[in-house]
């Protein structure tokens, strides 16, 4: 270990650590702004950029940067002198001297952390004169603002875009003044590789990355007594709604969510969960028809199945891995089947017509703006998902109408289409599609229940996955990644032969799954939010009754009146779809 004394105080630490690590451990608070390291993730930004979080060193002329300096054995660091204090003001004010002034509309004003810097360092004028802002051109695509004039180059958009998600949508251009993080040649972001999958917004300090907010087009509907408005909740919201309102991470407020949205005047709330199920009875039959032509000897047969929910997967896998076109599952993502069955099945229950009902979700993701928005998922031009907010969205509007959530009582989800089981919750963990789907192609192809329902072998927070799941003697190799970086690894794999001999694999885009997604509230960096979400979502599904998606009785019922059996031709036009290279 490295000894080193902060601030007259003693510590060791590993080789390999940074002052900042040191005074971490000392709980001395030395601000950042640039630094982002998200435990055990790829995600670590070190670029030292913004020299807010200088020090000194004794010995030294100049201060150092704590989060990029490496502890030597010895050191002696001050962290509080009146030379360090006056350092990270003036370089916050250099900063701010090139940074709109427009908290009141921005869209990450009380998250934003520069704001907090500010008003932790006390900064009431910025004495620096000289040119005039950088300005460019805003970009805007269905998912993803990007506001550059906002930019304080950072760079970590740029790392988790080119190191975490491995896409490379997003490099430092120009120099000097002008300088900023921006995809190449300047394009819009929908006229390059960007999967939407939002983790640049995620971790951006600042308001220059935001989502594209739907919430004023959802109370334009609620607003108008024409329309039948509908909702649908993603599992991994109900995770995560809470730390909005000062709740743990982890905390569970299923019921009231529900309630609170019956209260902003919804027609009915519904459940992801439910579309979810009916995933797992597509995606289950698709795994076990592959599999039963592979055994039979049938060559050629598109193995490894992927999961196919994730939208900003299967943008990668169309604008990467062209050549692996065919492997993906065809079934819909649950948002987008929840939407087509919605807009078939239920309108007819209501005896309305499709253009009536309006259909909102609320997702953790930021790519399911965008998937919303492919033309596949419209009938006549009319969407099978009209509007999606995010749980950052939801959390806003609940303010916004004077809700106290802490003062309501639970409620239930809607029928029909609001019946889940615990293997729909668990869709919003990484490992998650894959057991659920593991637990009914099991009972469907053994005849037999499952022996214990947890595959315990699934789960946790490795980048890259792989186990052995065994059905009574038929071994079956499962692959699971989350982060497209991660997923690039396994994909690759795969290509060259797929050397494991993975029959089924499961992709999240986002790190943990969509408990991390970029809709999510901000974690700023602690990964621990994440885990404590992963948390959340098993323990739903544990206090389920039922935790098998073949017995959701609201889907056998949809199967009985109206579609027939999994993979019918019904079934087929509305829940499955096509990918595009
Ligand atoms: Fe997910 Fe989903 S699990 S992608 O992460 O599959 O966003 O939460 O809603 O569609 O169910 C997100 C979460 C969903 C979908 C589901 C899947
Ligand atoms: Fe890169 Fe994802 Fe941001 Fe697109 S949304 S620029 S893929 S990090």
């Amino acid at each position: 270990d490295i000894r080193l004394v902060i601030d007259g105080k003693e510590v060791f630490v590993p080789k390999g650590s940074t002052i900042l690590d040191g005074a971490k451990k000392l709980g001395i608070t030395i601000p950042t702004l640039c630094h982002l390291d998200l435990h055990d993730t790829k995600m670590v930004n070190q670029t030292a950029s913004c020299r807010v979080c200088v020090v000194e060193v004794e010995g030294r002329g100049n201060l150092a940067p704590s989060c990029a300096t490496p502890a030597l054995d010895g050191m002696v660091v001050r962290t509080n002198t009146m030379r360090v204090l006056e350092t990270r003001k003036t370089v916050t004010e250099l900063i701010l001297s090139d940074h709109p002034k427009d908290c009141l509309t921005c869209s990450q004003s009380g998250d934003c952390e520069l704001q907090d810097l500010a008003e932790m360092i006390g900064i009431r004028e910025i004495n620096i004169t000289g040119k005039e802002m950088s300005t460019y051109k805003k970009d805007y695509s269905t998912s993803i603002i990007r506001d550059m004039d906002k930019c304080i180059m950072c760079r970590r958009c740029e790392t988790m875009c080119n190191e975490v998600q491995e896409v490379g949508a997003l490099s430092g251009i120009n120099r000097g003044f002008n300088a900023v993080v921006s995809p190449a040649f300047e394009l819009p972001l929908t006229e390059t590789v960007c999967t939407h999958c939002g983790q640049c917004v995620a971790v951006c300090p600042v308001g220059a990355l935001s989502e594209n907010d739907h919430t004023w087009k959802v109370v334009e509907a609620l607003a108008n007594p024409e329309k039948t408005v509908i909702v649908q909740v993603a599992p991994a919201v109900r995770v995560a709604l809470g730390e909005e309102f000062g709740h743990e991470p982890g905390t569970i407020i299923t019921g009231k969510m529900v309630t609170a949205l019956k209260q902003i005047g919804f027609d009915q709330v519904f459940d992801t969960d439910f579309a979810a199920d009916l995933t797992i009875m597509e995606e289950g039959t698709e795994l076990l028809g592959r599999l039963g032509r592979f055994l039979a000897g049938e060559k050629d047969v598109p193995l490894p199945i992927l999961t196919s929910c994730c939208p900003a997967w299967v943008n990668f896998v169309e604008s990467q891995f062209p050549d692996l076109i065919d492997i993906p599952s065809s079934a819909k993502s649950p948002q987008q089947m929840f939407g087509a069955v919605a807009k078939s099945y239920y309108a007819d229950i209501l005896k309305i017509d499709r253009k009536d009902l309006v259909v909102v979700s609320v997702m953790p993701c930021l790519a399911k703006k965008y998937e919303a928005d492919r033309a596949e998922f419209s009938v006549d031009g009319n969407p099978d998902v009209d509007l999606v907010i995010s749980t950052r969205e939801l959390a806003h509007l609940i303010e916004q109408v004077n809700i106290d959530i802490d003062e309501l009582e639970d409620s239930e989800f809607d029928k029909p289409l609001g019946v889940s089981t615990g293997a729909g919750v668990i869709f919003g963990s990484t490992g998650g599609v894959i057991e659920a789907a593991l637990r009914t192609a099991y009972e469907v192809h053994v005849k037999k229940p499952l022996p214990k329902i947890d595959f315990e072998q699934l789960r946790g927070f490795d980048g890259v996955r792989a186990a052995e799941v065994d059905f009574d003697g038929l071994k079956l190799n499962i692959g699971i990644a989350h982060g497209l970086g991660n997923a690039k690894a396994l994909l690759t794999e795969i290509r060259n032969g797929n050397p494991r001999n993975f029959h089924a694999i499961e992709v999240m885009a986002c790190p943990g799954g969509c408990i991390g997604g970029g809709g999510q509230p901000y974690h700023h960096g602690d990964s621990s939010i994440i885990k404590k979400r992963m948390d959340a979502i098993y323990q739903i599904d544990k206090d389920m009754p039922i935790r098998k998606s073949h017995e959701n009785q609201a889907v056998m019922e949809l199967y009985d009146k109206y579609l027939g059996e999994p993979m019918s031709h019904k079934a087929h036009d509305l829940l499955h779809t096509h990918y595009s290279q």
